[in-house]
């Protein structure tokens, strides 16, 4: 079993790469600067004490230690900078500083345009700088109607198959589509002449392929698509289903986490522009231009994670929050979630309410942490399911609190990684109850930080995670008595079964991490860069084995 490490991965992208400079874009950016109030503590040289800045990237947040504070002062402000890396930014972070490449992203902190040169540049990381971080600027008026309107307002759900909650409106699909001429203006600009791969992450930026397809023709586009792509019975509801899809189709390379998303991406462009589509090969010619269409799961830092969860004194907090009133229970489950419409919450609260009702030996003994993270508080979808699900915690805290604690701990904010590598740990199980879900990182982070494999892992069989982790209990959210029976097999399981399980997973996960995402993305990259222009790139070979071919899908 081999193992890719950010190192290995960084060197093997240099050499996929060639001679082409990398260009990735994203919504979101790998560093931001913000105004902050002065910490009270100051060093006696003056130096602000070490802190530590969260945000959220709509993908995960991670907070991070800052060692140094921006030396910008303002009264009793200062520049303070901020990772607000998912495990996709802090995985591509490595790699973008052994490319040294540009990364292009819209520019939201409040200080990020005074930390900018006049081509609105900054180097990343400030305090070793490796790459260059291009700001984009967004007004107001364009986030509520490109991001939370139609980003986060239709494509979101409508590729959750979540029609309810979509609203198509002509103002946001206008913010929608100049925001993406933005982004392709300006890597247009980044483009210096020389051979160049652009990355695109995500459904942000859908319209972008297309256009910088137009205005350069020799760029090598690809995307990666982090949620699910929808039926077409469910897509064809859309407006601008075509421009959509014209969008896309102007990349070499589209990935999606499963083979399903793919096969409905092919159909979608078949049945609405007649594109021809080869679904064998997974390859689509649309006007004059072939884009080939794969599977890539997307994984986590494994190792990142495990020693997080044996990180010094975990074991130790384990034991001080076990003993706290609210987490006193002989077992534990956890939940982690940005609080979304999509991740299924109150089911996962009603199944345990059930099991509590159908069990009742397990009243008082057992508790569920629930961590829900603040999430697109502006969209009125967002709130209603907050209301639900703190309506349906106070009710099964009602119904089932004793004297010290109800069953239910509920935690509305962020978390730090590092707590939530503890609570993943000391968790008898956890539930993953996705009513659609791209991949879901939670259930793989998890299983990683499962120190002494005694827990067991409900995965919804709704979540892309599912397809990889055949080892875990497998459930339907929609069906709140299974849940609730599999709940009582998990917590009745015998500790060898639970043993075997986890460790088979664990298995797996060592080896499809993060950085076995990034070489197979790129690997494919360099096949189709071969097949356009004859690029030999040997470095494919050279990497051996498990090279995929261009035409196997
Ligand atoms: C999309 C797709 C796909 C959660 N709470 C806290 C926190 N998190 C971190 C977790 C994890 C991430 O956020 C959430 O992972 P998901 O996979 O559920 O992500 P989505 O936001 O829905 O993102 C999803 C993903 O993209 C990647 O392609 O898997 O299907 O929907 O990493 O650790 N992090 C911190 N505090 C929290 O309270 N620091």
């Amino acid at each position: 079993m081999s193992q890719w490490t950010a190192m290995q991965a960084a060197e093997s992208l240099v050499s996929l790469l060639g001679d082409a400079r990398l260009i990735l874009v994203s919504n979101r950016e790998p560093y931001s600067h913000g105004w902050r109030r002065q910490a009270p503590a100051v060093s006696a040289g003056g130096a602000p004490a070490p802190a530590s800045t969260t945000g959220w990237n709509g993908g995960g947040v991670r907070h991070v230690p800052l060692p140094q504070v921006s030396p910008l002062l303002q009264d009793n402000t200062a520049i303070r900078l901020s990772r607000p890396a998912g495990g996709l930014t802090s995985a591509l972070d490595p790699v973008m500083q052994a490319c040294h490449g540009t990364w292009v992203a819209w520019g939201h902190d409040s200080a990020d345009r005074q930390t900018v040169d006049a081509q609105d540049h900054v180097a990343v990381p400030p305090d070793d700088p490796q790459y260059t971080l291009r700001r984009v600027w967004l007004s107001e008026t364009q986030v509520r109607g490109f991001y939370y309107g139609f980003a986060n307002s239709a494509l979101w759900p409508l590729c959750h198959l979540h029609l309810e909650q979509a609203i198509f409106k002509p103002r946001h699909w206008h913010h929608y589509q100049d925001v993406n001429a933005s982004f392709a203006a300006v890597v247009a600009e980044e483009w210096s002449g020389e051979p160049t791969v652009v990355w695109l992450q995500d459904y942000h930026l859908a319209l972008c392929p297309a256009m910088l397809r137009q205005r350069i023709p020799d760029l090598t586009i690809m995307h990666f698509w982090h949620i699910p792509w929808p039926p077409w019975e469910i897509y064809r509801v859309c407006p601008w289903r075509r421009e959509l899809l014209e969008g896309l189709l102007g990349n070499d390379l589209l990935g999606f986490h499963l083979e399903q998303y793919c096969r409905n991406f092919l159909e979608c462009a078949e049945r609405t522009l007649g594109a021809q589509v080869d679904a064998a090969a997974g390859m689509v010619e649309y006007a004059g231009h072939v884009t080939w269409v794969r599977p890539f799961p997307i994984s986590i830092d494994y190792d990142a994670w495990v020693q997080l969860a044996r990180g010094r004194r975990v074991a130790d907090k384990i034991t001080h929050l076990r003993a706290q009133p609210a987490l006193a229970f002989p077992v534990l489950g956890v939940g982690v979630d940005r609080l979304d419409y999509t991740k299924g919450i109150v089911s996962r609260l009603e199944a345990i309410e059930r099991f509590l009702d159908k069990y009742p030996a397990y009243q008082g003994r057992l508790g569920f942490v629930q961590i829900a993270v603040p999430s697109r508080t502006q969209i009125e979808a967002y709130r209603r399911v907050k209301e639900h699900v703190e309506g349906v915690v106070a009710r099964i805290n009602s119904r089932f609190g004793m004297a010290a604690a109800g069953p239910i701990h509920y935690r509305y904010e962020q978390v730090e990684p590092a707590e939530l590598a503890v609570y993943y740990r000391m968790a008898d199980f956890a539930m993953v109850t996705s009513l659609h879900d791209g991949m879901n990182l939670v259930a793989k982070e998890f299983i990683a930080a499962q120190v002494e494999r005694r827990g067991v892992l409900l995965c919804s069989e709704f979540a892309g995670a599912a397809e990889e982790l055949g080892n875990a209990l497998l459930i339907n959210p929609y069906d709140i008595e299974r849940v609730a029976e599999t709940l009582r097999q998990a917590l009745e399981m015998s500790p060898e079964e639970k043993v075997y399980r986890m460790a088979c997973l664990q298995e797996h996960l060592a080896e499809h991490n993060i950085y076995k995402w990034l070489v197979d993305v790129f690997t494919m990259l360099a096949l189709i860069r071969e097949e356009n222009d004859g690029t030999a790139l040997t470095a494919v070979a050279a990497l051996g084995g498990s090279t995929p071919a261009l035409y196997s899908v």
